[in-house]
This record gives C-alpha cells, structure tokens and sequence, in this order.
C-alpha cells in the first residue's frame, strides 16, 4: 500500500522532519520555487498537512479535496480556522499536555524577573553602574500577595500550583466555574480588581481578542503586575502602553505580542515591562515532545483510524468515525 501524503508547508522541527519522512510521503512546500504549482499538481494526494504556524483557513482548506487531518505544532492553534476544517470534515489537533510544565515554568520566571525588576538590576551590574550606587529597592514583592489567572486550563493550573509553592494566593476567572478550590470571579474586571497579579493563560482568536483591555487595566490598579504567556492578541497592546506609560498599572511581563516577532515601539522604551521572545516551551526537550505528539497523531490516525489528541472543535467528527 502507498504511503499517506503529509504536507509541511512550512519549516518544523527535526522530529517532526524525521518522523513524518520515516512514515509518510512528505511535501516540503516551504522548499519549493512554486508553492501554488505543487499544491495544484498535488491536491488529490495529499491527506494530512502538519503545520508550526502557517494559516489555515477555509480557502486554504478548499484546495485539498482528500485532506482529512491537520497536526499542529503547540496548544495554541488560533492561525487554524478548526471550525471551518469540522465543516469540512477534516480533523484538527494540538499538542496539549507536553508543554505545560515548561510554559508554567517560564511563567513563573516572568513573573520574578518582573516583580523584583531582575534584568533591569543585571543590566544596572553590567553597565558599571553596581560601584557608583546600588540598585534601587523594588516597589512590588511577591510575598503576600495574590494572583488572578485568566484561563484556568491545564497550563493555568501548573501556573497556580507553582504560585501556591511561592506562597502566593491563586485565584481565577474561566467562562465557567471549575471544580476546583481557588477563588472563582464571574467577570475579568471583577478578577483584575481583586488580585495584585494577573497571569493571562486563555487561548488567543477571536473570541478572546482584546478582553484585557483600558478598563481591566485599570482595575488591575497602580500596583498591579500584567503577564502575559498566552498570546499577544488577548491584550490591547496600546492600551497597555498606555497603562504602564501612565502608572495606571506597576509593570508587566510579555512573552507574546499582539505583532510578533514584531514588538510595539512603545513597550521596547518603557523600563517597566520585562519582554521575551515567545520562549513559554522553547526548551529541546519540551519542542522534542511536542513534535513527537504531531508525529504520532499522524501515525495513530493512519493506522487506527483516530488522533490521540483532537481539538475540541473536532469532537464531532472524532466521536462519528468508523470503529
Ligand atoms: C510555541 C505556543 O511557541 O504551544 C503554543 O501554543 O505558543 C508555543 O508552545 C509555538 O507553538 C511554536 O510554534
């Protein structure tokens, strides 16, 4: 029997290189002098498209007529219309579960760096500046104090576990109350105003576009702390310029950004945000599993007829597939 066709249209990593090539029949666009003229040449083949990024919409879904799945690389999977693929009857998944720990990890550290301004006091010793005085004492401490996390899924709850272990209180705003013993909040701005620390884990899109906006910045209050490690789109970023700018809010901590890899001028001049380059699980072991977990929803729906990790858009479609 020939070998499933699997599109990678864009650069992934090596295990995913390695183990679609050790099972399938792969098609690097990204290599190709005419990407249109392999998708048209190809169309019929291909089955399955494994993806790190690129945007897959309802058009890009329409020029594959034999496409039944797509294995995407990380949780977060806002650049795949998953709805318009369920349409369609093409299943989506994710990488959940691998990355939570590393991402909660980093989230963490944001929030120290932050908090106690530690690459401000570093940049202070390298510039020479450690001789002529010390650096100044930090307004915010993390001791006592409390965070209010945006999205308590799976991440969140590594986050707040990791908060508990500082000390630090948890609570949380979800669509819906969870079974769980932190402070539930119906409502972001409520949650803002009752927390010193607001940790933003919610999926990006549509539907989560701009939730933390002017209003719940300034509920969050002058000595409150921003962070982000979720995605750049959920936050008004001009809106947060203008709120730390201003005072309205203490400081905040950035991994993601509404225009990445490009980065709002206004935050690269304030010294009261902390910025990094999307690295919530950028460790080789943790990008390793995620890659591994595209590969073997690839291989298990080839052999077995199902994906191990479906997004729930596709619940649907899972749940009707042939036994
Ligand atoms: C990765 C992420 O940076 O999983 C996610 O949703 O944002 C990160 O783990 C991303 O997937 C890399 O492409």
């Amino acid at each position: 029997m020939s070998r499933p066709t699997v599109l990678l249209p864009g650069p992934m990593n090596e295990t995913v290189l390695a183990g679609t090539a050790e099972h399938f029949d792969v098609i690097r666009l990204w290599e190709s002098d005419d990407p249109d003229a392999v998708l048209a040449e190809r169309a019929q083949d291909i089955a399955a498209v494994a993806t790190g990024g690129t945007t897959i919409d309802g058009a890009f879904l329409d020029r594959l007529p034999s496409l039944r799945l797509v294995a995407s690389f990380g949780v977060g999977y806002d650049k795949i219309d998953a709805q318009a693929a369920a349409e369609r009857g093409v299943i989506v998944t994710n990488t959940p579960g691998v990355l939570d720990d590393e991402v909660a990890d980093t989230a963490l550290g944001l929030l120290l760096m932050t908090a106690r301004e530690l690459p401000q006091a570093e940049r202070h010793l390298r510039a020479g500046a450690w001789t002529e005085r010390a650096y100044p004492l930090t307004k915010a401490t993390l001791n006592g104090r409390t965070m209010g996390i945006l999205g308590l899924g799976r991440i969140g709850e590594a986050i707040a576990k990791r908060a508990e272990a500082f000390g630090i209180s948890v609570a949380y705003h979800n669509r819906h109350r969870k079974d769980v013993a932190y402070r539930y909040y119906p409502t972001l701005p409520e949650l803002a105003a009752a927390v010193d620390i607001l940790m933003i884990v919610i999926p990006g899109g549509d539907e989560t576009r701009h939730l933390v906006d002017a209003e719940v910045l300034k509920a969050l209050g002058a000595d409150g702390i921003l962070i982000n490690v979720a995605r750049g789109t959920v936050v008004d970023e001009e809106a947060l310029v203008e709120a730390l700018r201003s005072r309205t809010i203490l400081s905040a901590g950035l991994d993601v950004f509404e225009n990445e890899p490009e980065v709002h001028p206004g935050l690269l001049e304030l010294d009261n945000a902390v910025l990094l380059p999307h690295v919530g699980s950028a460790t080789i072991p943790t990008r390793n599993a995620m890659g591994q977990l595209v590969v073997d929803n690839l291989t298990h729906y080839f052999t077995h007829g199902t994906p191990l990790t479906p997004v729930h858009e596709s619940a649907d479609l899972v749940r009707n597939l042939p036994a």
